[in-house]
């Protein structure tokens, strides 16, 4: 066995010096050790963006093996928001792991579970009882909100939306819309999943209330409310290019949901804790979620995801009806009391508005000298650019994915996204300084312009 050789930097969190630093090609030679025996030992399915050996991250940075420090605009798809290894997350789960490690929620609960639920009933939108249940990973999250849904209202069907991600498990997969790489030769899948269309502003010339129109009357058409447990709906879409619906859709879509007793799931497993510039995304459409599955944020790297509903909704499940071995675990809880602890005394929303602001400026001037960027959407520190043919606004994923390469190369971690692949997405940490996120949107200016000339 070798072990990685981690002197570059051995310590993460915002100790580390905040800078983009190119000492070798990337992947350096340590870098291309470990992918060589990643490639012999891990599944090949198992992909990955940036070819380096990460060993340290932390502010807005993540070094690898070989000293090589990339600026950070992903995040590890939108989990970091508090930053990596921030002290206070590497306090608290020193602290549990030294107290215990496990025991087992459903077997001898314990109170970090129970405190995570408590934060989570009062962080989510709405301001009628609520109960939570933990679980280890977003698409957990999902399979049992729906699970719970459909106890609730004794119905089955679900409908999810064009461009939807909510993950790769089974019952996932069929909530995902997109066939490669998530679900292609992986089927059959989960029945009783139906698909709606999305507002698509970019795209599609709705209104909010046009595009609702019409996801309602092929919901109406298709399902039958009455067939109906659950609506799910990413307010805005991750995976599926950060698509933000047009004003008024998403209130129509709850309004009918509420007159016809489906329970409106609201996946904010990407969109949530202050990433767009409030703790859940749902809050800048004026909706309220019956049930909010999050995930990712919520524990500063650690693996916890959760369900918060009504308490009808969520009592709804009989005793013994919910759970999983690891689902709560106490390291992860105390990392997510201790992230949410930092959201909530650092402001960290307001700091995501900051965020917004940087980039919306800098990509605006970038898109005033460059019609391949056709749209900018997004909300706080959740920005994308969806690039395009100017002349027939063909999604241009070829282009997206050379300039994420290129901008990798330059040291800067940038993930692509969009059904079409055609959408770059930024989401650095909420711990980034202004200089290196500046910094870091001056390499992707650089890698597109590279891209016209070569
Ligand atoms: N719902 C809205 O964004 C995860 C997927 C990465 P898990 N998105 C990142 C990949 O390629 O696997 C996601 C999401 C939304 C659910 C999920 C699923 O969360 O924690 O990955 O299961």
């Amino acid at each position: 066995m070798t072990l990685i050789d981690t002197s570059a930097a051995t310590t993460g969190g915002p100790a580390l010096t905040q800078e983009r630093r190119l000492v070798t090609a990337i992947p350096g030679p340590r870098s291309q050790e470990l992918l060589a025996r990643k490639s012999a030992a891990v599944a090949a399915g198992v992909g990955h963006t940036a070819p380096i050996a990460a060993v340290a991250a932390g502010g807005g940075v993540v070094v690898d093996a070989d000293g090589n420090s990339l600026i950070d605009l992903g995040s590890g798809i939108a989990v970091t928001s508090v930053g990596n290894a921030h002290p206070k997350v590497v306090e608290a789960v020193q602290r549990q792991a030294a107290q215990f490690t496990h025991t087992c929620f459903m077997v001898s609960p314990y109170e970090g579970y129970v405190a995570v639920a408590e934060a989570l009933n009062r962080l989510t939108p709405g301001d009628f009882p609520k109960k939570s249940a933990l679980f280890n990973s977003g698409a957990e999250a999902v399979e049992n909100a729906v699970k719970i849904a459909r106890k609730a209202t004794g119905r089955q069907a679900v409908v999810a939306f064009d461009h939807a991600y909510h993950g790769r498990t089974n019952l996932t997969m069929a909530l995902t819309a997109k066939a490669m790489p998530y679900k292609s030769g992986f089927g059959p899948f989960a029945s009783e999943v139906y698909r709606a269309p999305m507002s698509y502003p970019y795209r599609d010339g709705l209104s909010g209330p046009e595009a609702a129109a019409k996801a309602i009357s092929v919901i109406e058409k298709q399902v039958g409310a009455d067939n109906l447990a659950a609506v799910i709906i990413e307010p805005i879409q991750g995976e599926g290019g950060f698509i933000v619906p047009a004003e008024g859709f998403l209130p129509a879509i709850s309004q009918w949901c509420t007159a016809n007793g489906v329970v409106l799931i609201a996946d904010e497993v990407q969109s949530g804790f202050a990433r767009t510039g409030a703790m859940f995304a749902s809050e800048h459409f004026g909706i309220v979620p019956d049930m909010v599955t999050t995930a990712k944020g919520i524990a500063g790297g650690l693996p916890l995801a959760a369900v918060t509903g009504r308490a009808e909704i969520m009592d709804a499940a009989h005793v013994g009806g919910l759970g999983g071995t690891y689902g709560g675990n106490p390291i992860a809880c105390a990392a997510a009391l201790a992230t949410i602890e930092v959201f909530e005394t650092e402001d960290l929303s307001d700091r995501a508005r900051e965020i917004e602001a940087l980039m919306l400026s800098r990509l605006e001037t970038m898109q005033a000298a460059d019609p391949r960027i056709g749209d900018i959407r997004g909300l706080g520190a959740m920005i994308a650019i969806e690039l395009v043919d100017p002349a027939t606004k063909a999604p241009a994923a070829a282009l997206a994915g050379a300039v994420a390469k290129r901008c990798i190369a330059e040291g800067v971690i940038v993930l692509t996204c969009g059904t079409y692949g055609n959408v770059l997405r930024f989401l650095p940490p909420l711990t980034i300084g202004d200089a290196l996120l500046s910094e870091g949107l001056d390499v992707v200016a650089a890698a597109l312009a590279a891209e016209v000339a070569a």
